[in-house]
């Protein structure tokens, strides 16, 4: 297998970012991880500026002020894309929903897959500690994807995936407007048409251990428009 870099994107995850970074490192000795903060107020950038040190294939993309989930992982994108050394992109939050522990699994499932996503909508995945509206609002928002966008992914808002670069070049990333939880559906409906394959594994996401959510209801009101968007600008 050709060189992977997982991305981290970190708005105030300073009291996540060396220990999540740790726990990838348990089970992935040699890939390059790419944290994307966009000038965190609470020194994350810092934080990592200093793992640095010790681990030399650890980097950092500062970006200049808060703008979002969606265009973090964008900018992120562009920069590992331009280098053309790059086979796999693993997308991985900071806040220990997604558990670094499933990245073997993924790994062996990316064998017939041009895409693995970390589901939690699967037989043997699901959320633990999550509030009850959280769990429905998630639940809800996956079963209306599908159904408007056609797509045969049961975790179409999951943010736990594993990309090929190939795949992702053809697929015209950069117009993706969406920010939030509507920039995930956007991403895994642009690989698919691009003919993706894509695979499910069940992961188990807990609520995130420490620091604050970014949710918002304008995240909530962009997915709900989200897949209509898409329908109207004909890429359904
Ligand atoms: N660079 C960057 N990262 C962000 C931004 N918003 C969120 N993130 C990071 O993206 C990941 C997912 O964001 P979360 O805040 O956990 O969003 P969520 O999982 O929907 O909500 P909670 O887990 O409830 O907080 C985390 O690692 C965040 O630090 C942003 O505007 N810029
Ligand atoms: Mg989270």
């Amino acid at each position: 297998m050709g060189k992977k870099v997982i991305i981290i994107p970190t708005y105030n995850e300073a009291q996540n970012i060396a220990s999540i970074i740790e726990r990838v490192r348990v089970y992935d000795k040699d890939s390059s991880i790419l944290v994307v903060d966009d000038s965190s107020p609470d020194g994350t950038a810092r934080i990592v500026t200093g793992l640095m040190t010790n681990d030399s294939k650890i980097s950092l993309l500062l970006r200049k002020g808060k703008e979002g989930l969606g265009k973090a992982y964008l900018h992120a994108f562009k920069e590992v894309l331009m280098k053309n050394e790059t086979e796999w992109i693993q997308m991985l939050d900071a806040d220990f929903s997604h558990d670094p522990k499933y990245l073997p699994a993924i790994l062996k499932a990316s064998n017939d897959a041009d895409v693995v996503i970390g589901s939690r909508y699967v037989l043997g995945g699901g959320t633990s500690g999550w509030p009850f509206w959280r769990r429905f609002l998630s639940k809800f928002a996956n079963f209306y994807c599908k159904v408007i966008t056609g797509m045969p992914v049961n975790d179409a808002t999951a943010g736990f995936i594993f990309m090929r670069t190939r795949i992702m070049r053809e697929a015209g990333l950069d117009d993706i407007k969406s920010r939030g939880h509507a920039f995930q559906v956007e991403l895994k409906y642009r690989l698919w048409k691009k003919g993706a394959r894509i695979v499910e594994i069940p992961v188990v996401l807990p609520n995130r251990h420490l620091g604050n959510s970014k949710m918002s209801k304008g995240i909530i009101g962009e997915a709900v428009w989200a897949p209509w968007k898409m329908r109207l600008n004909k890429l359904i």
